[in-house]
């Protein structure tokens, strides 16, 4: 076996994929070695090899489990060492997601198991064994059980005795040590790069990392508006549209996209009756001016409704103050809510601060959009809820296109992109249904543009959408 490892080693080394100079881990520590097993995917002989030496690591092992059901190598690198023992040995694979995808099947764990079935997870290297732990945890999730782990290298910083507090078996074909020794015999580490590879190794024997929170899943809500308005008491605005929405008895927003001050006003007077939120852009809007400010403002509260000018601030808090604040605007002066793009970071948010908490506006973070290929995603869309999170004062709720299992019941959540026969638009617009967006994707109010200004009859078509988004929140409520 000794001379197999020198083998591998020597052979990593000669393909780079063992590299000295400056590294930051994962746990965020500067290492003088990295480890780059992923040029292994350009040496299919290599990869043989190293994948039937780590199996017969396992199997070799006295304190070995029983011969396991599956395998699921860590993302990525691990992959096609799985790969490559799942062939040699006829053992099916899982692939475990690491963020599981914004649309389709949404399966976490891929392949065909069965619960219970015993799983052998395979990594390339181990530091922390924090990232084994995530797919340790995610299998588990779905019913699979595992007892072991076979890694390439043990970098020794701490992984076995991590792993064995949850009950998981490291084996590693080598470790840092053997591998170090190797290399030097083979006299290939020297000088003042071997003493600074040997100082890290002494100062780094055990490195914490945190295992990352499972990703999060499309969940749906079964609490009304009247008992999450309870729940929102952390922000003004939320709580005020909760308690609309269930005195009204509607959840739609209608979308007014129209290009002059007339046209708005006529439509917010028709359809104030049905609906909770009037939705503008005033930058279309082409005689625009104070006065029509103010007869916008008349009309909600005529017919009870709330203002939202979906700006989608996106800049440096600084410019956003004065964007929001000043210009021929004045948003803050007249708008209820606000969307804000997470992109520029938590700052944006600050500087609505101080405006937002005297004048009771809220804040509507761009979770995901509508709009085909859009890059609100998966750990994007992650972030700006966590953002949201630490800003519950001032962020009401999210604009999403469904309710996932890490944004609290207290925010509110707004979906743009319905219609009830369209399915596209020509410019990257997606739609869903009324009811498939408040039952399935259990988010709370409907955005309507065009399938209801554009129609024959925009009052009467308003209240079609409302009556049917409002059963189908009872519905969501009484399953
Ligand atoms: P439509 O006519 O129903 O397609 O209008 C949708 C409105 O919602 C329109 O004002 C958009 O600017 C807005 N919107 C959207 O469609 N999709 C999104 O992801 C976001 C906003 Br955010």
């Amino acid at each position: 076996m000794e001379n197999e490892i020198e083998k591998i080693v020597l052979k990593l080394n000669e393909i780079d994929a063992v590299k000295l100079g400056e590294f930051k881990l994962k746990s965020g520590i500067i290492s003088p070695i990295y480890i780059d097993l992923r040029v292994t995917v350009s040496e299919p002989k290599l990869l043989s090899l190293i994948g039937d030496f780590m199996y017969k690591r396992v199997y070799n092992d006295s304190n070995s489990g029983n011969k396991p059901k599956l395998l699921c190598g860590v993302p990525y690198t691990a992959l096609p060492i799985a790969t490559a023992m799942s062939v040699q040995n006829d053992i099916p694979m899982v692939i475990r997601r690491k963020e599981a995808k914004a649309y389709g099947t949404k399966q976490l764990i891929e392949g065909r198991f069965k619960e219970g079935d015993n799983v052998l997870v395979i990594e390339d290297l181990v530091t922390s064994g924090a990232s084994v732990l995530e797919t340790v945890r995610d299998l588990k999730s779905v019913g699979l059980t595992v007892t072991d782990v076979v890694v390439l290298l043990d970098r020794q910083q701490g992984a076995k005795q991590e792993l064995e507090k949850n009950g998981l078996r490291l084996h590693s074909v080598f470790t840092m040590e053997q591998l170090i020794d190797t290399l030097i015999k083979a006299g290939k580490l020297v000088g003042p790069q071997l003493e600074l590879v040997q100082k890290f190794l002494d100062a780094n024997r055990q490195v914490v990392v945190p295992v990352q929170p499972t990703t999060p899943q499309p969940v749906k809500s079964h609490l009304s508006f009247q008992e999450r308005s309870q729940l929102a008491n952390c922000n003004k605005m939320a709580q005020k549209l909760f308690r609309l929405m269930s005195e009204k008895k509607s959840n739609l927003a209608v979308a007014a996209d129209l290009t002059t001050k007339a046209e708005v006003l006529k439509l917010a007077d028709a359809i104030g009756s049905e609906i909770v939120v009037l939705k503008t852009h005033v930058d279309i809007i082409s005689d625009y001016d104070e006065d029509f400010v103010k007869q916008l403002k008349a009309l909600s509260e005529k017919h009870k409704f709330l203002i939202f000018e979906d700006r989608k601030f996106a800049d440096i808090g600084n410019t956003v103050k004065y964007q929001y604040q000043s210009g021929v605007y004045k948003i803050s002066e007249w708008s209820d809510m606000v969307t804000v793009h997470a992109v520029a970071g938590p700052g944006i948010i600050d500087s609505f601060k101080d405006s937002v908490l005297q004048k009771e506006c809220g804040l509507l973070m761009l979770a995901q959009m509508s709009s085909k290929g859009s890059l609100c995603v998966g750990e994007y869309t992650q972030q700006v809820v966590e953002m949201a999170k630490q800003n519950q004062d001032c962020v009401m709720g999210f604009i999403c296109q469904e309710r996932l299992s890490n944004m609290p019941e207290h925010f509110v959540l707004m979906t743009p992109g319905v219609q009830l026969n369209n399915t596209a638009d020509t410019l990257g617009q997606q739609y869903n249904t009324p009811d498939y967006i408040v039952q399935e994707k259990s988010t709370d109010v409907i955005i309507v543009g065009r399938g209801i200004y554009q129609s024959q009859d925009p009052k009467s078509e308003a209240h079609k959408y409302r009556t049917i988004a409002w059963d189908s929140y009872e519905k969501r409520l009484s399953k």
